[in-house]
């Protein structure tokens, strides 16, 4: 039962009983990402002082060589889920391919992977705009105790365990699901702790917030523009407020705390939209459809697409369940 003001590390114990493959690898694994999610975030904190102590690419005042917050941030989360032992393979948006971890060791019995945006939304940080790491979590399909395979990490979105982001923001929150409700958990940086803040979030049912990026109105398809005219009008509850932050991470925070649609389409440009499958869109969907929310391609939902390839864009809607399927009923009427 989740306590208010309980910590994560708390909640992590009390809950690794509830969760049906109970051998406590994946609590250690949120662990570690718990662990990750702390150092990335004091490095992000201090990305303001780059005058200070130096610009990526350069060596700071002890001697330390600077690296991009990304490539910060996709080390530190690889390193922590490495040193530790607790996953067999990691995929991430910053990597070519997927890494093995520890094929060589034959007791190894560890039988997650991991898929990991370690720093999304980074072009933001230059301006101080909020930034999120997200992860994915899978049980591997090929037999444990041998090299992971590309299949282990091209499973359907409703396959996952476990996923979340944390959202370097305001405040520093955790926030992710195990199939059993979101929960988030927010970061007191004089202690190091992240405290249970926002227990079972759910998304309202519908919402009054549109977050969609309009400069690329006129590349988008009919079904999308009409739906963004539609938001526009004069009638009931409309118009909705747009909202954009151009960081998935914080609009679909925002939209799921106070009722909205996230969307980023397929464009004349794009034919798939932007946003990755595997590293934004699964686990983004897991954790909507765990808060009573939807996710979609704009037809069918996100989680049942089977991936071909690791980095596979796909064309996203996601958010309060009423609004999406609104959505989806335009792009029904007008698809091309
Ligand atoms: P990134 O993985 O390169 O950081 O890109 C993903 C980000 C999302 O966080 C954000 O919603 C989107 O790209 C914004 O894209 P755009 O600037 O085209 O609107
Ligand atoms: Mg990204």
């Amino acid at each position: 039962m989740a306590k208010k003001n309980q910590t994560l590390g708390e909640f992590i114990i009390e809950n690794q009983a509830s969760f049906k493959y109970t051998s406590g690898e994946l609590s250690r694994l949120i662990n570690s990402i718990r662990l990750a999610a702390k150092v990335v975030n004091h490095e992000v904190n201090k990305a303001g002082l780059v005058d200070i102590i130096g610009a990526a690419g350069e060596t700071n005042i002890q001697g330390e060589d600077q690296q991009k917050l990304d490539v910060y941030a996709n080390d530190k989360f690889i390193q922590t889920l490495t040193n530790r032992n607790i996953v067999c393979g990691i995929a991430s948006e910053e990597e070519d391919d997927f890494i093995i971890v520890n094929s060589q060791d034959e007791n190894h019995q560890n039988k997650y992977v991991v898929l990991i945006d370690p720093l999304d939304g980074s072009s933001n940080i230059d301006v101080n705009v909020s930034v999120g790491t997200i992860f994915s979590v899978y049980r591997r399909v090929t037999p444990v105790g041998t090299p992971v395979k590309l299949e282990d990490f091209l499973q359907k979105g409703s396959e996952q365990v476990a996923a979340g982001y944390v959202v370097y923001g305001t405040s520093t929150m955790l926030v992710y699901t195990t199939g059993d409700g979101v929960n988030g958990f927010t970061l007191n940086p004089a202690i190091g702790t992240f405290y249970l803040s926002h227990p079972n979030i759910q998304f309202p049912e519908d919402g009054k917030i549109y977050s969609v990026n309009e400069g690329n109105y006129i590349h988008f398809p009919i079904g999308v523009k009409k739906y963004i005219k539609y938001c526009q009008e004069e009638e009931g509850d409309r118009p909705y407020t747009s909202r954009y932050i151009g960081s998935l991470v914080s609009d679909f925070h925002r939209n799921m705390i106070k009722g909205g649609i996230y969307m980023y389409p397929k464009s004349s440009k794009n034919s798939n939209g932007k946003l990755r499958l595997l590293y934004e869109c699964n686990p983004m969907a897991f954790l909507a459809e765990q808060a009573k929310g939807k996710a979609s391609d704009g037809f069918n939902r996100i989680m049942e697409v089977q991936p071909t390839e690791l980095h596979q864009r796909i064309p996203f809607f996601c958010g309060s369940k009423n609004m999406v399927e609104k959505a989806e009923e335009f792009m029904r009427e007008y698809s091309e």
